[in-house]
């Protein structure tokens, strides 16, 4: 962003950083060697020849082995290497690669085309030029699987691996997790996924993925954040990530949609509309749910400023200005028009802003945040096509599932009955625009649930979730399409993050409304 200046509030950052977590630390081993095999367009992990022994077994030059760790992990390897043969008269040259699932393995990195950094295909080389040598890598990794491959040694010596293992790392408590009992088995497996998911994401921060980004984004937290108050209750790390997010700030006191925490926390230099207001949401859920006085006074103007600023951005007839570009999220996906699900988002952010200032006894914000819901609702209507009977968005009347869930979201049909007819209508019509994102089907299952369609959202929770299972899912991942499993919206699936916050959310729709 050109012109970007952070503005800090120390106060706030320092009480970000007072409430840095302490990382649990478990030593973790592989539990077998596997094989690596295509399998309908994907790639699946056979057992291959027994661990046992490995410590004895020369590698030479092209020899690989892949170790499962039988389980999603992040943390830092460590293992050692020995010498077979002649004394090492030459370094040993090897590559390990690490995947959170087989593809990720197999995939070449010298064919990688994607559309972002290489630099985030897991991979590290070494040269080890004393052997025995005990290495414990500095990177941190997301992964179940690791390959280890010999790219050379010499004709007189070959190498051998022992004492492997993985120091995982994570702020959630496992042990807190409150059992489901009484649900289904599809769903109580769904839920340990889901809750997999969330405690790899739970690091210094509440991260999107462990893999990519490994960072801070509100999106993502304002999700991991409504998981976490069923699951593991780590309510200290929620405030961390809002006083992270309040303290510091973008230019105009705009909340960042992004923040990076190493070697010190700043913001990135990234705005979206719905971004920033999800602060307000992720303060009203954090309010609800702990009455934290000391947060709702430090991080309430925080909250009201994205509201002012979001309400700039309406046009003369009080909707949202339709940009080009990357302004607004809502979904991944080619050709989605944001500017309906952004008028939705904002309303829902004003109503929760205007029990914010309530609590916060800000009289005076009340006031004109009540005339916005009324503008922003009349803004809304004019969306509305009655003919068809679905919000259209953009200069070209687009229609698509983000518009209409948002809408629901923002009650901007009045009664839970008008909702269920919106929503009704919108399976109907089939929009042009799919959802590509475990992200936007959350927000459509949880839109059924409030309108009273219960059935339909079990349905695709089961369908959606239970196809990631199928596949053999060990955590959520950031982008499943059941038609394209291909799909990545960074023009490569090797890239794409395989244990991802935001589709971690069957545990709080399971355990909030399913039970
Ligand atoms: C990607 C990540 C992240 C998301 C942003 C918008 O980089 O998947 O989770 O919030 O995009």
């Amino acid at each position: 962003m050109e012109n970007f200046h952070m503005q800090v509030d120390e106060r706030l950052v320092r009480r970000a950083q007072e409430l840095r977590p302490r990382l649990r630390e478990m030593i973790v081993h592989p539990v077998r060697l596997v094989d690596i095999i295509p399998r309908d367009g994907d790639f699946a992990a056979v057992p291959a020849s027994s661990l046992e022994g490995l410590e004895q077994r020369p590698l030479g030059r092209g020899d690989r082995v892949v170790f499962d760790f039988g389980e999603h992990r992040v943390g830092y390897i460590s293992f050692t290497l020995t010498s077979s043969g002649s004394p090492a008269d030459a370094p040993a040259h090897i590559r390990l690669k690490f995947g959170e699932r087989p593809l990720e393995i197999a995939e070449e990195t010298a064919d990688y085309r994607g559309n972002i950094s290489s630099s985030w295909l897991q991979e590290e080389f070494l040269h080890v030029d004393v052997l025995p040598t005990a290495l414990r890598l500095p990177r941190r990794y997301a992964f179940r699987y690791m390959e280890l491959l010999v790219l050379d040694t010499s004709p007189k010596y070959k190498v051998c691996v022992s004492d492997i293992a993985c120091t995982a790392v994570s702020s959630g408590d496992l042990s807190a997790v409150p059992p489901l009992t009484g649900v289904p088995e599809d769903l109580t497996e769904i839920d340990r996924i889901s809750v997999s998911t969330l405690h790899e994401c739970m690091q210094g921060v509440f991260e999107d993925g462990p893999k990519r980004d490994r960072r801070l984004w509100i999106g993502d937290l304002r999700l991991q954040a409504q998981i976490d108050y069923l699951t593991f209750r780590n309510l200290d790390l929620v405030k961390r990530c809002l006083y992270l997010f309040a303290g510091l700030t973008m230019n105009e006191g705009r909340v960042g949609a992004g923040m990076f925490t190493e070697p010190e926390p700043r913001v990135d230099d990234t705005a979206l509309f719905d971004y920033s207001l999800f602060f307000v949401s992720c303060l009203y859920d954090y309010w609800l749910e702990t009455a934290d006085e000391e947060a709702l006074t430090d991080l309430w103007p925080t909250a009201r400023r994205q509201i002012e600023l979001a309400l700039r951005e309406l046009g003369e007839d009080d909707v949202v200005r339709d940009r080009t570009g990357w302004w607004c999220f809502l979904d991944w996906g080619e050709g989605l028009n944001k500017q309906a699900g952004a008028q939705g988002v904002l309303i829902y952010a004003i109503r929760q802003a205007l029990l914010l200032a309530t609590s916060a006894g800000d009289t005076e914000s009340g006031s004109w945040l009540q005339e916005a819901l009324t503008r922003t609702l009349a803004g809304a209507g004019r969306l509305y096509d009655e003919e068809k009977g679905l919000f259209v968005s953009g200069a070209k009347r687009q229609i698509s599932w983000a518009s209409q869930v948002w809408m629901v979201l923002a009650e901007v049909p009045a009664t839970r009955e008008e909702r269920a007819a919106l929503l009704t209508r919108t399976f109907a019509a089939k929009p042009e625009i799919p959802m590509n994102t475990p992200y936007m089907v959350h927000h459509l299952v949880e839109a059924l649930i409030l309108s009273g369609m219960q059935d339909r959202a079990l349905q695709i929770l089961r369908d959606y979730w239970g196809g990631m299972v199928a596949r053999g899912a060990d955590t959520f991942w950031e982008v499943y399409d059941p038609e394209h499993p291909a799909v990545s919206p960074y023009g490569s699936r090797a890239v794409n993050s395989y244990c991802h916050a935001w589709s971690s959310t069957p545990s709080y729709l399971i355990r909030r409304y399913l039970l």
